[in-house]
């Protein structure tokens, strides 16, 4: 079933967008918990860190080198957090994988 993001990632409905290549996208969360706060997902669908698969990983590390290049794009030079919520106890509300890029602000630890 298409989610939400493969909507964005298809321009079927808009976004903020902030970076994109052929392997990924990013553009600002709808409900933004930070000053910055940016999500960067992979094109192709995959659901959650639950289905990763081996062959995944080299995907998987360039989405961390995007979040560095748009953590800089946005100048969160004092630091910044990435999460990635994983099924239900997680708190995974988009079955596409995603990296939150959080920052501008202290962020307090632990989450909740
Ligand atoms: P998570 O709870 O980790 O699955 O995060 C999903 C995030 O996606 C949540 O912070 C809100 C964001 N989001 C949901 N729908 C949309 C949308 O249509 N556009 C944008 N830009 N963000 C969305």
């Amino acid at each position: 079933m298409s989610t939400i993001f493969q909507k964005i990632i298809d321009k079927q409905i808009p976004a903020d967008i902030v970076y994109e290549d052929d392997r990924c996208l990013a553009f600002r969360d709808i409900n933004p918990q930070a000053p910055t706060h940016v999500l960067v997902i992979p094109k192709r669908a995959i659901r959650s860190v639950a289905e990763l698969e081996a062959s995944d990983a080299d995907l998987i590390g360039y989405l961390f080198v995007v979040v560095r290049k748009i953590a800089e794009q946005e100048g969160l030079s004092n630091g910044y957090r990435t999460v990635i919520n994983s099924g239900r106890d997680g708190g995974q509300t988009v079955d596409h994988l995603h990296i939150h890029l959080l920052g501008g602000r202290g962020l307090a630890w632990p989450p909740g």
